[in-house]
């Protein structure tokens, strides 16, 4: 006999999940290979805003010790904009939801190490099931949007998106990112994927998925999809979101609607912070050539690491405030979304 199919899980303060099916409703145990902490267990049975953020970037993008102080900050910046942060990530086996100060100062000292592996959607499994040492992972926004969506977190802060890789359209480098965004309903705050990716394809690629794509800026101005160091990319966005609060209601509606795929709302680099276009490109260039022998997922972050190497740092200090600042505006879409639903 086949199990029903699920068509909602409702968490309930007690550790126990409602599974609701076609035909029957019962009560099960919480998932044990999820631990969601008290702290995010409470929000939600409460419907306080949530921000999911990622771990990846912490593991396989920030240099140490910088990448612990950043989680932290993160997380500050989630709760002063009225959101409760949920950091995903796996440590000793185990997937967690909302980790602790500890489990974060653990996971980011463990960057680098052998056992500490940058993980997307095909990994997660695996991280938790595999019989050799206890693994350690960093999540990517493929990852870390399934696991928001299972624990029905609808919001996640990150700072760049994969995709189609330069040479995509042979090698077949496409990241999960993509694909994971096309069939979880999850709204996404980003800035941008970086020029070592081909944005155009990334768009097509995005639009066969049925995501939605926004930019932040004006109407009737010029708004190019963010180049992640810089505002600009060359690419227009195919469309223009002028408010966290506009983009509370496009989701909102995207959740009554039904449309079950994700929503990416970009948000450039604050002026003050963007390292301009004609300064990045043949850097990154560059840095891709260099990478050009390091294929699979090892590619993103070695070219990450001969960017900040060749910008002397600047690479990374612009990133740091813009992934901030994404989490600020996540934080306040995700309060908007809340309002919307009541
Ligand atoms: N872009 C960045 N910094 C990052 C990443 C991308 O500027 O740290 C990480 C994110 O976690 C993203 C992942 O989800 O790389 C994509 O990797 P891949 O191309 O191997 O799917
Ligand atoms: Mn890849």
């Amino acid at each position: 006999q086949t199990a029903p199919k699920i068509s909602k899980i409702r968490w309930s303060p007690k550790g126990t999940t409602k599974i609701i099916t076609k035909k029957y409703k019962w009560i099960a145990k919480r998932p044990e290979n999820i631990q969601v902490s008290r702290d995010i267990f409470i929000a939600m049975s409460r419907k306080m805003p949530i921000v999911g953020l990622e771990t990846a970037i912490y593991t396989h993008g920030f240099p140490k010790p910088d990448n612990f102080d950043l989680a932290l900050e993160m997380e500050e910046m989630v709760r002063a904009n009225g959101a409760v942060p949920a950091t995903i990530g796996i440590l000793n086996g185990q997937i967690y939801v909302g980790m602790t100060k500890d489990q974060l100062k653990e996971l980011t000292e463990s960057a680098g190490s052998e056992n500490t592996i940058k993980i997307s959607q095909r990994d997660i499994a695996y991280s938790v099931g595999q019989l050799g040492p206890p693994m350690n992972g960093g999540t990517t926004i493929a990852a870390t949007i399934k696991i928001a969506a299972l624990s029905g977190i609808r919001v996640v802060a990150t700072g760049g998106l994969g995709g189609v890789h330069k040479g995509g359209e042979s090698s077949m480098d496409v990241s999960a990112d993509l694909a994971v965004l096309g069939r979880e309903k999850i709204n996404l705050v980003t800035s941008g994927m970086k020029s070592f990716l081909d944005t155009a394809r990334t768009l097509e690629y995005l639009e066969t998925q049925g995501v939605f794509v926004s930019t932040f800026g004006k109407r009737g101005e010029k708004v190019d999809i963010p180049g992640f160091y810089s505002r600009e990319s060359g690419h227009p966005s195919p469309h223009v979101v002028e408010s966290p609060e506009e983009a509370g209601r496009i989701a909102f509606y995207s959740d009554m609607l039904k449309l079950d795929s994700g929503n990416v709302f970009f948000n450039p680099i604050p002026e003050e912070f963007e390292i301009p276009k004609s300064e990045m490109d043949p850097i990154i260039e560059s840095a891709v050539e260099k990478s050009k022998s390091i294929t699979g997922k090892d590619n993103t972050p070695a070219v990450l690491n001969e960017i900040l190497k060749q910008t002397e740092g600047r690479s990374v200090a612009a990133n740091r405030q813009l992934v901030l600042n994404n989490a600020k505006i996540g934080a306040q879409l995700a309060v908007h979304i809340r309002k919307y639903e009541d």
